[in-house]
């Protein structure tokens, strides 16, 4: 146990780091992205006083916001209150989350030579210290009931939102700038990476207990294009961020690269140890693929607007595909805002009885 490791409470539910190890469960571990979000009345009663951004930069809101849904479900891990675009703060922009809009960035990059907005020398210690403090407020306040994910944008999807300027459609203008001016883009992609592994180095150091790398837009690139601008930083990602921590302080990663098909394999052969399906991968395809690797996922995310016992028999179906080992149970991207939380609550339930029961 390393020093930092003896200053929290000792962990009473290892389940999904047992999971990612491929060691024998006694039921399938399970959590959901974005179970800390507004399909929860409390949060959005929450955020009626609290600007969004104030809810990450405040330890005490993100930590409570983070206990919402463990204190209401029977969750294998916690997963840190913040966001992906936490890192172009980080680095000197400014980004608003707008109502009915989501974040939208009010000076976009005007392409990827337009790093001088950025602060690229930027030490996460310090302007990200609120999320360190949070993580570590958080792992205390659990009480060693489950594991702590923190996580962070991986550099394309962070990009993408740089020069987007916020959600797009076609992402037609970071992807302009990948065909007119790849340099620019992978130096931009390094600088990201950078931050991205310092980041997560530093969310372990303060006390999370698995991390999870997000490349929401990567189903928006060909396979090609995917294995020029995202796979070497995904994988540097992982391989840097365990070197840094060495053997004793690693801990176990995750990856959800969503809508890459076409990278199961590469990612199966990368230094992480699970890797996330979106709703649309084949469970068969993926377990060929990935044979030494834990699987997460894939309900889609639409199934909790079914009736609960449609819930029960499509996350029984799942458990039977995916198997009980090596399998961590989650959706195949976030919960949406307006499902009902009785809906969460059916489908972690069915998880952990049909697991049991196989
Ligand atoms: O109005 C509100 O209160 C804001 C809603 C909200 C919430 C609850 C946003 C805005 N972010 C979050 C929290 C959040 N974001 C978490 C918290 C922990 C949890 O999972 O419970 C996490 C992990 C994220 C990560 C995140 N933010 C991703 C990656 C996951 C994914 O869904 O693909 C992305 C793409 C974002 C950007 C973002 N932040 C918020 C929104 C609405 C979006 C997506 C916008 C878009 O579709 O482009």
């Amino acid at each position: 146990m390393s020093e930092e490791e003896s200053l929290f409470p000792e962990l009473k539910n290892d389940l999904i780091l047992k999971a990612t190890r491929g060691e024998n469960v006694s039921r399938v571990p399970v959590w959901v992205m974005r179970q800390a979000g507004r399909y929860l009345p409390e949060f959005r009663n929450l955020r009626v006083e609290n600007e969004f951004f104030d809810v990450c930069r405040t330890p005490s809101l993100a930590c409570e916001v983070t206990m919402m849904p463990i204190r209401k479900y029977d969750l294998d891990a916690a997963i840190i209150f913040s966001d992906i675009l936490v890192i172009p703060q980080a680095l000197g922009m400014q980004v608003e989350m707008q109502k009915g809009k989501g974040p939208v960035f009010p000076k976009p990059l005007l392409d990827a030579t337009d790093i001088k907005l950025l602060n690229v020398d930027v030490d996460v210690k310090i302007e990200l210290k609120y999320v360190l403090d949070a993580i570590t407020l958080t792992r205390k306040t659990l009480d060693g009931k489950c594991p702590l994910i923190g996580f962070a944008g991986a550099p394309w999807t962070l990009m993408a939102y740089m020069i987007e300027g916020g959600g797009s459609k076609t992402y037609s203008k970071v992807k302009k700038c990948l065909y007119v001016d790849p340099d620019s883009c992978k130096n931009l992609l390094n600088i990201l990476t950078r931050v991205c592994i310092d980041f997560l180095v530093e969310q372990v150091k303060a006390g999370a207990q698995i991390l999870q790398v997000f490349d929401s837009h990567a189903g928006e690139l060909s396979a090609d294009m995917f294995n020029i601008f995202c796979l070497p930083y995904l994988k540097d990602i992982a391989t840097s961020v365990k070197k840094v921590l060495g053997p004793n302080q690693s801990v176990p990663m995750i990856i959800f690269a969503k809508g890459s098909h076409y990278a199961l394999k590469d990612l199966g052969e990368s230094n992480y140890d699970v890797i996330a399906l979106d709703w649309t991968m084949n469970i068969e395809d993926a377990r060929r693929l990935c044979p030494h690797k834990t699987l997460m996922g894939n309900l889609d995310p639409c199934a909790l607007y079914s009736s609960k016992e449609d819930i029960d028999t499509r996350v029984k179906k799942m458990v039977q595909m995916f198997g009980t080992s090596k399998y961590i149970a989650n959706l195949g991207h976030g919960i949406y805002p307006d499902v009902d939380p009785d809906h969460m609550e059916a489908f972690v339930n069915a998880v952990h009885r049909h697991s049991q029961s196989l």
